[in-house]
């Protein structure tokens, strides 16, 4: 990575920062005390602050920086997309190239009967869109009642007032009035946490049941549609257990209910294959797509939608759209990332090298005393921090609080991996390398002894 040459002292930018700048997720107060880091490049795996510090990202941004940084054909393209056409939009009978180019190839990586796209500017207005869509498909074919959708709690599908209505995040319901009516939450396949003297099996059964008696209780006659993450990202990487999706796929197919997998996170090679769908083994029919869509490099989601419901939609006029709808420098620059995804291979090399490397020296991360379970599918990935793996126990402190001490060791060790409650979470470029790896696990190794002998110091190894 070429050094760093920053003009500006980093104390001054953070209180430049402070003073105008409202960070998403932050409590401000704490935040502008201490400091943002100020990141100022980033190469490959790699972030660079503007101390000179060279940090390995272990979450690709937000996990979304698939292809890893510093690909400049992505730079390219928008450059000469931003000459061309930096604008035009695709409401009023008009199209453009990048748009046809990306929607054309989505249609082909997607499986089989999912054909036709209808972009965002992010994964949450992409969830907005399949708010108004499943609805409207349902009313379209004359039942307007049939309305409510299925989530779970625990689930993140973004943050608009849609978005954070489908997801289960309690402190996000808190604020501003969500969730929207006809939202219904049933429970996460959460074993570690949830699961009790269940077996992982019989608690994912149980789970996906859940949803079975969720239909019962509406109504299939209200339930329009049920939405999930083939595998939770931001609740905490929870990855289901083996009987879980297949007994929601039963139960998608028995009641006439439209299935919608968010591949927000999932998509685009993180599982070890172009879609989770494919990774659980589900048929979805529409899905969600944001972040590894452009790898981050421009701001783009979108539906995939099946032909059957594309069919029925098609007979009417959707009155849905963004300005920024296949916008040109961003599908452009997806298209490209997608090119590089598919003839550099990337997903194979998930599969086939990445994931089976990282899968045996993530799960040796259960010798460490404070490890209990770890878990890791293609490159997302989580370990539950506990203060007894035998009965699975919480802390006795905040539920965070641990996880808080760990994911600071993390950064002070030039590590990202965040935390959600007390599990550490990855998602790294899929570009990593078997040496990188090597390094990630050398300094979460470092990052949890060192957690572990604070949380001992602060007298926080108790259980609830
Ligand atoms: N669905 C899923 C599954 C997501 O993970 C969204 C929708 C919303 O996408 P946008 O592009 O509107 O953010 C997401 C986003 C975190 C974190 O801290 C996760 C996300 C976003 C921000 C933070 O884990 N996921």
């Amino acid at each position: 990575m070429t050094k760093l040459d920053n003009h500006y002292p980093t104390q001054e930018l953070q209180a430049r920062d402070a003073a105008h700048h409202m960070h998403p997720f932050t409590t401000q107060s704490q935040l502008a005390a201490k400091g943002a880091r100020v990141i100022v490049r980033a190469e490959g795996c790699f972030i660079e602050d503007s101390e000179g510090e060279t940090i390995l990202d272990g979450m690709a941004g937000l996990w979304c920086v698939n292809i890893g940084y510093g690909r400049s054909e992505l730079a390219d393209v928008a450059n000469q997309q931003m000459r061309q056409l930096p604008y035009y939009n695709t409401f009023f009978q008009t199209t453009h190239i990048p748009a046809i180019d990306l929607s054309e190839r989505l249609a082909n990586l997607a499986p089989d009967n999912l054909n036709q796209v209808f972009y965002a500017g992010s994964g949450s207005e992409a969830n907005d869109t399949n708010i108004r869509l499943v609805r409207t498909y349902w009313a379209m074919k004359g039942k307007p009642t049939k309305n409510i959708i299925i989530s779970r709690k625990n689930a993140y599908h973004g943050s608009t007032v849609g978005g954070g209505s489908l997801g289960g995040m309690t402190g996000m319901h808190e604020q501003g009035g969500l969730p929207i009516p006809n939202i219904h939450h049933i429970n996460q396949p959460d074993w570690w946490s949830e699961g009790g003297d269940m077996s992982p099996e019989e608690f994912g059964l149980a789970r996906a049941r859940e949803l079975e008696q969720a239909i019962e209780t509406l109504g299939e006659d209200r339930v329009a549609a049920f939405i999930a993450e083939p595998i939770q990202g931001a609740g905490g990487v929870i990855v289901p257990p083996e009987t879980y999706w297949p007994e929601i796929q039963r139960i998608c197919d028995a009641y006439d209910i439209l299935l919608i997998a968010d591949e927000v996170i999932c998509g685009f090679g993180r599982t070890g294959n172009w879609f989770g769908s494919q990774t659980v083994g589900i048929r979805p029919h529409i899905m969600t797509i944001a972040k590894g869509l452009s790898s981050g490099y421009q701001p783009i989601g979108g539906s995939i939608i099946c032909d059957e419901v594309a069919q029925v939609i098609a007979e009417g006029e959707f009155n849905h759209g963004y300005t920024y709808n296949a916008h040109p420098v961003a599908a452009a620059v997806a298209n490209e990332n997608l090119r590089i995804l598919q003839e550099e291979n990337v997903v194979q090399h998930v599969r086939d090298v990445a994931a089976p490397y990282l899968k045996k020296k993530w799960d040796a991360l259960t010798d460490h005393p404070m490890v209990g379970e770890a878990k890791l599918v293609g490159l997302m990935g989580s370990i539950a921090l506990t203060p007894n793996k035998a009965n699975r126990a919480k802390f006795k402190a905040d539920a965070g609080t641990v996880g808080y001490i760990c994911r600071e060791r993390c950064f002070a060790n030039n590590l990202v991996m965040r935390h959600v409650g007390d599990r550490m979470v990855i998602s790294p470029p899929l570009i990593i390398k078997p040496q990188e790896i090597d390094l990630l696990i050398e300094r979460a190794t470092r990052a949890l002894d060192e957690a572990h002998a604070e949380v001992i110091k602060q007298g926080l190894w108790e259980e609830a």
